[in-house]
């Protein structure tokens, strides 16, 4: 029998290979030639390559800023996810529970079209494209993420809000067969459902994006399958995942976080770096993957397109 051993440096030829994966094999190989390489860091390195199908049609960023994306492993392998677990990396090994079939979105409160639609026809209403944004949790540590999907603000015209609409509230699924944690009833870590809010102007912001896929794939769940908001100049746990309803309100809602420790939490949460959390430092941040601390940028490098958002705010009040 003539038994090919494959060594441990070479690719499976049946995994994809898209054009990415193409580029930094060639590279890989002019590296797997110095062979001094750990066989820890060629592990790294191949663990990294690992990039999903493209399943999507998306309008592609052309990433004017330079931003180093995370990859694909990094980016589905740290999860706060508190509905299944705080351990950020045992939530990918959780997360199959969450049931994303048949999902639905209800939109209601101030608006003159109200609905409630599944989410492959709320998809199709939309062009997608792509947003490569930085994302930085309160905790400290950051990454760049590929996201694709749609702008809130596209979803918000069509749903017309009335003029006494003056903020949105979003919800996360309540579903303990799919939530470990939200069978923990008094022991669970959060109070659920999930909510998040956004006043009516920073939704209809550019930036302001609704997520249902991460490299071109449909979001892994432990991102927030199948659709989870993202708002790039605010700290991680505004970025709501799973959502199940948006509501238009005349009122502020009170968000998870804040209703849990309003002294650490508010509802603006704009990334900071000269307003630290009362416990830690936010000065620095650390990218996943990498050593080295980076400074924090003020709303997290978005100052152009957010700053006048919050003119004559006092952000220290607020945050
Ligand atoms: N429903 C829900 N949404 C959530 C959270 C959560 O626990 N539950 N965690 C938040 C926090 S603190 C962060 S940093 C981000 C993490 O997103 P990621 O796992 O895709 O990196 O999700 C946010 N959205
Ligand atoms: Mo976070």
């Amino acid at each position: 029998m003539n038994i090919i051993k494959k060594k441990s440096w070479q690719i499976n030829e049946n995994l994809v290979t898209p054009k990415e994966l193409f580029e930094k094999r060639r590279n890989f190989i002019k590296l797997g030639a110095a062979a001094l390489v750990s066989t820890g860091s060629i592990m790294q390195l191949l663990a990294n390559e690992k990039l999903p199908v493209q399943t999507l049609k998306y309008i592609k960023d052309e990433n004017k800023n330079n931003l180093k994306l995370n990859s694909y492993e990094q980016i589905t392998s740290h999860n706060n996810f508190y509905e299944f677990t705080t351990n950020q990396s045992a939530v990918k090994h959780m997360a199959h529970t969450l049931k994303t079939e048949d999902w639905r979105v209800k939109i209601d409160g101030l608006v003159e079209n109200p609905m409630e639609i599944n989410l492959d026809d709320l998809t199709k209403m939309f062009q997608l494209e792509e947003r490569i944004y930085r994302f930085r949790c309160v905790e400290g540590w950051s990454m760049v993420v590929p996201w694709n999907g749609f702008s809130l603000s596209s979803l918000i015209k069509k749903v017309k809000p009335l003029s006494n609409a003056k903020y949105l509230k979003f919800e996360t699924l309540v579903d303990s067969n799919s939530f470990p944690d939200q069978k923990s009833k008094m022991f669970a870590a959060l109070d659920y459902p999930y909510v998040e809010g956004l006043r009516i102007d920073e939704a209809m912001n550019d930036l302001s994006f609704l997520a249902i896929g991460l490299y071109g794939e449909n979001l892994p769940k432990q991102n927030g399958a199948p659709i989870r908001l993202v708002v790039p100049w605010k700290y991680g746990f505004k970025s709501i995942k799973s959502i199940v309803k948006i509501s238009f309100l005349e009122n502020e809602p009170l968000n998870t976080w804040q209703k849990m420790a309003s002294n650490e939490y508010g509802f603006y949460a704009n990334v900071n770096p000269n307003v630290d959390h009362p416990r830690w430092s936010q000065k620095k941040e650390r990218v996943l993957g990498s050593f080295l601390k980076q400074n924090t940028l003020m709303f997290n490098g978005y100052e152009n397109e957010v700053a006048s958002l919050y003119a004559g705010m006092d952000l220290r009040k607020n945050f």
